[in-house]
């Protein structure tokens, strides 16, 4: 399919339409954000008049992308640039003296996700939808998305995320495609066959958002569930007085996609995430199956037709949820509907972290869910009597590969048992899912184990974010490379060429300078748009180690006062990150970082040499700002921690230069871009086991390292706290013998300064850093997600069935 042409007229047509229905004269009489609703209703109108299908490829699954999260940023601008009507509307608005570009800044940011997870599902429907892979992404629409973040005095304040998804001009609602949800109740046998009578039930509202595939003329539904009251109205029990009571359980069904809960690789284990994960299953079950009939075909051949991807194990009931449709709405027999479930799912892990791994109580799964809960215990029965054929009287392996144990549900267990597929996402991580997470399913399914490196999509990530990159890309290579992005190899040679590195410096630049005049704006703070802008942005978390940064701020900072002649490049340090509500040792390490930095931005000693700024409410949008104007790139999490990362491949992709233990991804884009244009640094995976198994003492290393010493006694004596020694207590005593350092903080420390000694080597010599930064560019088109996608096509969708 082609680039769907751009109408002026219509869209002219189409945007007075908008205006006039909000009773105005003129055009001229919309506020800006009026402004942003007329040209995204009006472009939604015009889309939703577009054939919306991919031609369907003979023999392809439909896929269906199951995630409690889709982190999908602004739309408007996106969906202009992927159906490359940016110019054509700019001209329209132009005649009307408005500039696209702050229109487009009306947008608040749909938040319906934490980080990485939320966000790896958005970039996987536009490459979806740019490689014709049809498919639909169901999650759920959340009144409240990820809390919005204030800074007071230096610590997280969290305030609710309206982002008033009821005027959202991108959402289609469809009534038609309404589902009847149950919960809760009992099951009573009739006639021999269990029977689930659910104490209440509610409705689940299909809102679609279009996925705009990159000028190929696709769209594809994002279809977010929205819980609603049913509504049986009836005479007699309004009369009753009845009535009200209904009305008050409906307000309380209402709550159920309330708000997104805000935890990060961290389960909490609340009974309305319960139900919100099975509303979410129910509800895209019942779609599925609906479509799957509607097109005339047999229950029996749906795994032919569809495959259902988990987003980690969020929506594992939608496992328990279609067995339960197949024995008991279709009456198959326990063998037939496994047959086609264990064909139909297929389920991506994110994390080793055990404190992440879903488990629920089975008092909890019974209480709210009575029918699923039996059928997950046949099918625990089933799996014993399998692994003790395969392991006789081997009480240990039982107790590792069994779904229900101590009275808890294991979600990831439930997930590879009843798949066909299960990956996790870059090698080093999958390597580790099979390793130590998963071995004796391993040693079972051997087939099952896959590895999908995560991507990006470059449509978000460079062309729209970056236009000024984009172009001058655009200019040289001469041909698409936004949907082949392999292409960027061709870059390479051109590192080697003076004339081309200054056009790329020269970007980069104008990028650092619009971020220090935003930063400006929002934080009061001025940076030199000379300085080395180093960037860690990302969820806070111990495992990825802001406070590792934190202590070389610190030992900066201690340098600079102790020898102001020392020769060190100016440097901004940029954080930007949340904590989770409950997180407390998270909260203290972002208030350590804003009271050391308010110390360091005030210190008339240290002036422009060494700045901090730690931007609030960390969100894609701020993404987008941040990422085109970094200079290096943080990536430091210890070893076997982070899965994949994302981030990482965005900034490597834009010309920031990595300085990253060998841990998820970052192991691949070493490889990719080469020794000498990455700074790689700490324990390895091995290096780490091994230091835990010897028995690790965080004290030891202290003691030895006196520039690690006095950053660390700085942090404990008041320095940053206006002598309160225990402002920073949490975080100190996390990585002394009270909390025992566990992510090695303290034994990565000196690693960690030797690599930022090497990074400010290599920033001296301009032409060499920039040379650096190009290869970056050049040989990160690997990280696209078309490639991701491929990649699960082949090595999952399209394989064996
Ligand atoms: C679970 C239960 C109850 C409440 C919340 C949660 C929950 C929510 C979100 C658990 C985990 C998450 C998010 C995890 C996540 O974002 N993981 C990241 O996934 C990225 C995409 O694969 C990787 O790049 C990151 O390495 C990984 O940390």
């Amino acid at each position: 399919m082609t680039q769907p042409t751009f109408d002026p007229d219509r869209f002219s047509a189409a945007l007075t339409r908008q205006w006039r229905r909000i009773g105005l004269q003129r055009a001229q009489e919309m506020t800006p954000d009026q402004w942003w609703h007329a040209v995204s209703g009006a472009l939604a109108e015009l889309l939703a008049g577009l054939p919306a299908r991919p031609v369907a490829v003979a023999g392809q699954r439909h896929v269906n992308y199951l995630s409690m999260e889709f982190l999908i940023g602004r739309l408007t601008g996106n969906n202009l640039l992927n159906l490359g009507w940016y110019d054509g509307v700019n001209a329209v608005l132009a005649e009307s003296g408005v500039a696209l570009s702050a229109v487009l800044e009306q947008e608040t940011d749909p938040a319906l996700g934490n980080g990485g997870l939320g966000r790896l599902a958005a970039c996987f429907l536009d490459a979806m939808a740019t490689t014709g892979q049809a498919a639909t992404g169901y999650g759920l629409n959340y009144q409240y998305g990820l809390f919005r973040q204030q800074f007071v005095d230096g610590a997280q304040h969290e305030q609710p995320d309206d982002w008033q998804r009821e005027h959202y001009p991108w959402f289609r609602h469809n009534s038609a495609l309404t589902v009847q949800v149950g919960l809760g109740g009992k099951v009573v046998t009739e006639q021999g066959v269990p029977v689930w009578q659910p104490a209440f039930r509610l409705q689940g509202e299909a809102w679609d958002l279009p996925v705009v595939g990159f000028r190929n003329g696709v769209t594809q539904p994002l279809r977010l569930w929205q819980a609603k009251h049913a509504h049986p109205f009836s005479l007699q029990r309004f009369n009753d007085g009845e009535f009200l009571r209904a009305e008050q359980t409906g307000i309380d069904a209402e709550k159920l996609t309330k708000v997104l809960y805000p935890n990060d690789n961290h389960q909490a284990g609340k009974k309305l995430r319960l139900m919100q994960q099975y509303f979410q299953c129910a509800c895209t079950l019942a779609d599925i199956l609906r479509r799957h009939q509607q097109a005339g075909r047999s229950i029996e051949t749906l795994p032919d037709y569809e495959v259902i991807q988990l987003n980690d194990t969020h929506p594992t009931l939608a496992i328990p949820e279609l067995l339960r449709l197949l024995l008991d709405e279709h009456g198959l027999t326990w063998e037939a509907a496994w047959h086609i479930t264990r064909r139909t799912f297929a389920y991506t892990n994110h994390t080793l972290m055990p404190e992440a791994l879903e488990c629920w109580s089975l008092r909890l799964v019974r209480t709210l869910l009575p029918r699923h809960m039996m059928i997950i215990e046949t099918l625990n029965a089933r799996l014993k009597a399998l692994v003790s054929a395969r392991w006789p009287g081997d009480d240990a392996v039982w107790s590792r590969l069994a779904v229900v144990h101590n009275q808890q549900v294991r979600m990831a267990n439930l997930c590879v048992v009843s798949g066909f597929a299960v990956n996790g996402v870059a090698a080093l991580h999958s390597r580790l899912v099979v390793e130590d997470l998963f071995p004796e399913y391993h040693a079972l399914w051997p087939e099952k184990f896959h590895n999908v490196t995560n991507g990006i999509t470059p449509r978000r990530w460079i062309n729209q974010c970056n236009p000024a990159l984009a172009a001058l890309i655009n200019k040289t290579l001469q041909r698409p490379w936004l949907n082949d992005l392999d292409a960027l190899q061709d870059l390479a040679p051109l590192a080697d060429d003076a004339a081309f590195r200054a056009e790329y410096r020269a970007i980069k630049q104008q990028n650092k300078l619009a971020l220090t005049h935003w930063i400006r704006e929002k934080t009061g703070i001025q940076v030199s748009p000379d300085a080395l802008f180093d960037v860690q942005i990302k969820r806070l978390h111990e495992y990825k180690r802001q406070h590792l940064m934190l202590l070389h701020m610190i030992a900066l900072w201690q340098t600079l006062v102790s020898d102001p002649q020392a020769n060190l490049a100016p440097r901004v340090m940029l954080f930007g990150a949340k904590a989770a509500p409950g997180y407390a040792l998270a909260k203290n390490i972002i208030y350590a970082i804003n009271k050391v930095a308010a110390t360091i931005n005030n210190d008339p000693r240290v002036g422009d040499r060494l700045k901090i700024v730690f931007i609030p409410d960390y969100n894609v949008s701020v993404a987008e700002r941040l990422i085109p104007a970094a200079d290096l790139s943080e990536q430091i999490s210890t070893a076997g921690k982070e899965a994949s990362g994302t981030g990482n491949m965005k900034l490597a992709l834009n010309g920031a230069l990595t300085i990253g233990t060998l841990d998820g991804a970052n192991v691949e884009i070493a490889e990719q871009v080469g020794d000498g244009n990455i700074f790689i640094f700490g324990h390895t995976v091995e290096q780490v086991s091994a230091l835990k198994q010897a028995g690790y003492a965080p004290a030891v290393w202290r003691k030895k390292d006196a520039q690690l010493d006095r950053a660390l006694t700085a942090l404990e004596d008041g320095t940053f706290s206006d002598g309160d020694t225990c402002a920073f207590s949490a975080l100190t005593d996390s990585l002394g013998a009270l909390g025992g350092d566990p992510y090695l903080v303290l034994a990565d420390f000196r690693h960690y300064l030797n690599a930022q000694q090497q990074v400010e080597a290599l920033w001296a010599d301009s032409e060499a850093w920039t040379r650096a930064a190009i290869l970056n560019t050049a040989r990160c088109g690997m990280f696209s997600a078309d490639r991701a996608i491929r990649d699960y096509q082949q090595r999952i969708w399209q394989a064996t069935r």
